[in-house]
């Protein structure tokens, strides 16, 4: 399973580098790091395994935070409908965007970022998607408000990008053109 220790962090240039697409039929190990990535994600969220392991919760984790610079990663999050996203996404890529932006009322943070960096991280407001499951099937999907700005954090780090790349740093609270606040209510 994905300890802490697993989780390279800001300074370790893999954080910096683009990964590489996958190719499929997939190897076992990629299939075994996908799974490993979706159970982290489950566990951290689950107090007594977070508590027992000393894991940090997360909704999401990239296959390039545990130094693997392959292209997937790994969503687990409760939508506003009370559904379950959970899967994990080979190969993802944006097909289309809104024009509109959206941003974290809470600002965001990262497994692989030891420290608070406040400010709004804008992203599209409505994306739609499409990537491979670990079988390799072709999945497509709409995404808007936490749902669409996590997929969206999780390809950044595909692409060596880290949220606080998207912090105005000048004003990191001004307001956002055209964008909506997504409310997360207290402090993530
Ligand atoms: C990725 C997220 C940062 C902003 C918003 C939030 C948490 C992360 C980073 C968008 C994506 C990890 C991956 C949380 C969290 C809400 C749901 C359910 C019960 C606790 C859990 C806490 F843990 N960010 N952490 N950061 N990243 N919400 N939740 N809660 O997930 O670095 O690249 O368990
Ligand atoms: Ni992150």
């Amino acid at each position: 399973m994905i300890l802490m220790k697993d989780i390279i962090r800001e300074g370790n240039e893999l954080l910096r580098t683009c990964a590489e697409e996958v190719s499929f039929p997939l190897a076992p190990e990629i299939e075994q790091l996908g799974r490993e990535l979706l159970e982290y994600v489950q566990n951290s969220q689950d107090d007594d395994l977070a508590e027992k392991y000393g894991l940090r919760p997360g909704v999401g984790i990239a296959a390039p935070q545990v130094g693997q610079l392959h292209r997937l990663f790994a969503l687990h999050l409760e939508q506003d409908n009370g559904e379950w996203l959970s899967f994990v996404a080979v190969n993802p890529k944006i097909v289309s965007h809104s024009i509109e932006l959206a941003y974290l009322s809470t600002g965001e943070g990262c497994l692989s970022v030891d420290r608070s960096v406040p400010g709004y991280v804008p992203r599209y407001a409505r994306i739609t998607v499409k990537f491979k499951d670990l079988s390799g099937n072709e999945k497509r999907m709409r995404l808007k408000g936490f749902p669409a700005i996590a997929f969206q954090h999780e390809l950044d780090h595909l692409n060596g990008v880290l949220f606080y790349d998207r912090i105005n740093s000048d004003d990191p609270y001004a307001e956002i053109e055209n964008g909506i606040m997504i409310d997360m209510g207290k402090d993530q």
